[in-house]
């Protein structure tokens, strides 16, 4: 263990308190092997090094003095761009195929298949109906469901490229689906696209940069297709998340109970885990955990949880090894994407079950129980019980719980804002919103997504950006890992309203937290869920465009990833930007070793489709950017 300095890694007092637990007690955890990572290889930060074909890898010098092309003849751009545009597929079918597993499951429901689901949330189903265009006069609820399905579904198959993904079409402006439409960028078929784009960019394919951006940004906009329908359809399923009170951070943990981690993205297990483990508490009082059970939430999953049931969220991506240093975690559950291979190893040290449930995603080590929804209840009861068994085997003199949580008031889907909202105006709920950007007391929004990276100090650049944005006047949204920052440093609170927001945006969020029963103003950040979920900002977004008679590139909207990492979060930029954002990153993409792919993302962007991505790894100055592309958009509008 060469490591020190741990308040250097995280601003994060719990992650802080638990990584110098993991030097005392050698325990090696992400921000050890980053620093054993460096020096990372500087080819490939700049995105100069190919390893697409066999006779590579290839690598361009990035000073102009080595080798300019590869050995097929690829250069730089091309190099470049083939590699992004491989990242924003990736990112896109990762999101999508969570949607699928939804959409399939939606299909077996209206088949009368599946019984431990049900659709909890019917006002959700029928203004999807509405949305997508589907008759509910007279018809059956199972009817319904199973058109919806075949809809979604269809945005997998579709074979006609000019017709475009059902949602997108129904979903975004008219004006942002003709745009996009007359530039080839509105996807057919999202499988479909992340297959041409592993096919144009395998050697000897496509070698045009500015051809294969612009397949980057129409694949990406198939993962915002993807996670539209996933978001949509899981509300149907688990029910539209409402403003609830919960916690964050480690302090949510607790010695008296059975501690169970729910981890990764898709809750078609995570939500009935939930349900389940007031079932079996008593078997955990049984044995001896006199608190019964405590399920608490990591990464996207946990958001999941936390939206719709109130689950408390122990930690976001970068420190989810963390909970397991407490000694107090009887059990992770893992299903898909950001789930780190190194829990298994950590969890040696403890008596703690990582358990994975997806057959695509096993990890060395874990132990596999295969999760099928036709036996939800069944799988979700046999991992609590494993865990209720592993709490026998806790050691207490090991156990060190940080004494920290946050209050977080969460669970603002755009049909909770806008009925929020409605309490200030029950005829026309979007009126007060609209009318405080235009009187200037919201100046502009900016939506925060993303994740968390060792080469920013943990949760730190969000912090910064968010108090800068709203102290002048920024309405603050957050998905994903980003909310995870948020809700650990108690940014959902009404207290940091009152602490932060500039004086018109705490005027505006006080009034509406009031009028909607809040006891005090709604909080400053306001939490939209999981990183699929960040098509709830969308949707809100385009109600105001629609409302305005505007574009989405028109409004003072902008969206930021301050510390992003994943390939997801490559394509949720990327789709942000081609829907119209100026789209902040903080953690530099590997495109600057071309300057013509470089410009074409963070300048033709923007004549293109309005939007562009902003490269920036002080949050100082990316604020000032943020708030100047708010101001360009007020302009624009004739504010
Ligand atoms: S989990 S994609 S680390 S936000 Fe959605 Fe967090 Fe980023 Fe994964």
């Amino acid at each position: 263990m060469t490591h020190h300095d741990c308040a250097h890694c995280s601003s994060d007092a719990c992650a802080t308190e638990m990584l110098n637990l993991a030097e005392a007690n050698s325990i090696e955890t992400a921000w050890h092997r980053y620093e054993k990572q460096q020096p990372q290889c500087g080819f490939g930060s700049a995105g100069l090094c190919c390893r697409i074909c066999l006779k590579g890898p290839c690598r361009i010098d990035p000073f102009g003095e080595g080798p300019k092309y590869g050995v097929c003849g690829a250069d730089r751009d091309t190099i470049v761009a083939r590699h992004l545009v491989r990242m924003i597929a990736a990112g896109t079918a990762a999101h999508s195929e969570h949607g699928r597993h939804i959409a399939l499951a939606m299909q077996h429901i209206s088949q009368g298949e599946l019984h431990d689901y049900s659709i909890r949330d019917e006002a959700k189903l029928y203004a999807i109906a509405k949305t997508l265009g589907v008759a509910t006069e007279g018809r059956g609820l199972l009817a319904i469901v199973g058109d919806l399905a075949a809809i979604t579904l269809g945005d997998f198959q579709n074979q006609d490229y000019d017709k475009p993904c059902a949602w997108l079409a129904a979903s975004l402006t008219p004006r942002r689906v003709k745009r996009l439409g007359d530039l080839g960028l509105l996807p057919h078929n999202i499988d479909a696209s992340v297959a041409q784009t592993m096919s144009r960019t395998h050697v000897g394919c496509d070698a045009d940069p500015t051809n294969l951006i612009l397949g980057g940004l129409r694949v990406a906009m198939a993962d915002l297709d993807g996670s539209m329908l996933a978001t949509e359809l899981s509300d149907a399923l688990f029910g539209t998340p409402q403003p609830v009170v919960s916690a964050a951070n480690l302090g949510v943990m607790k010695r008296g109970a059975v501690n169970i981690a729910v981890n990764g993205h898709n809750p078609m297990l995570s939500d009935i885990i939930c349900d389940v483990a007031a079932d079996l508490r008593d078997e955990a009082i049984a044995a001896g955990a006199a608190e019964g059970i405590n399920i608490i939430g990591i990464c996207c999953t946990g958001h999941e949880v936390m939206m719709r049931h109130g689950v408390p969220l122990a930690t976001n991506y970068l420190s989810q090894e963390l909970p397991i240093l407490t000694g107090a975690l009887e059990a992770m559950v893992v299903d898909v994407q950001c789930i780190m291979p190194s829990l298994p190893r950590i969890a040696e040290c403890f008596h703690t079950q990582i358990i994975t449930t997806d057959k695509h995603n096993k990890i060395s080590g874990a132990t596999h129980v295969p999760f099928d929804e036709h036996k939800a209840v069944e799988t979700a009861k046999t991992i609590i019980r494993m865990a209720i068994a592993a709490f026998g085997r806790r050691d207490p003199n090991r156990v060190a719980i940080p004494a920290f949580k946050q209050k977080s008031i969460v669970g603002f889907s755009a049909e909770a804002v806008v009925a929020a909202l409605a309490k200030v105006n029950a005829d026309d709920p979007l009126k007060p919103l609209v009318d405080n950007v235009v009187n200037g007391n919201i100046q502009g929004i900016v939506l925060f997504v993303g994740c968390n990276t060792t080469k920013v100090q943990q949760d730190s650049a969000y912090v910064d950006l968010a108090k800068s944005l709203a102290k002048r006047n920024v309405l603050v949204l957050a998905t994903g890992c980003a909310a995870g920052a948020f809700a650990k440093a108690g940014l959902m609170t009404s207290e940091a309203t009152t602490q932060y927001a500039g004086e018109g945006l705490k005027g505006v969020l006080s009034a509406i937290g009031t009028a909607a029963g809040l006891g005090g103003p709604l909080p400053l950040v306001m939490h939209m869920g999981s990183c699929v979920d960040n098509s709830r900002a969308v949707a809100l977004a385009t109600a105001l465009a629609n409302k305005l008679g505007v574009d989405l590139s028109d409004l003072p909207l902008v969206a930021s990833a301050p510390e992003c990492m994943s390939e997801k979060a490559l394509a949720i930029g990327s789709w942000a930007v081609t829907i119209g954002l100026p789209t902040h990153v903080g953690s530099v993409p590997p495109v600057i070793g071309s300057q013509i792919v470089t410009k074409l993302v963070t300048e033709t962007a923007k004549d293109l489709v309005g939007g562009y991505f902003i490269v920036d790894t002080d949050p100082k100055s990316a604020g000032d950017k943020l708030y100047a592309a708010i101001q360009e958009r007020r302009a624009g509008l004739g504010l």
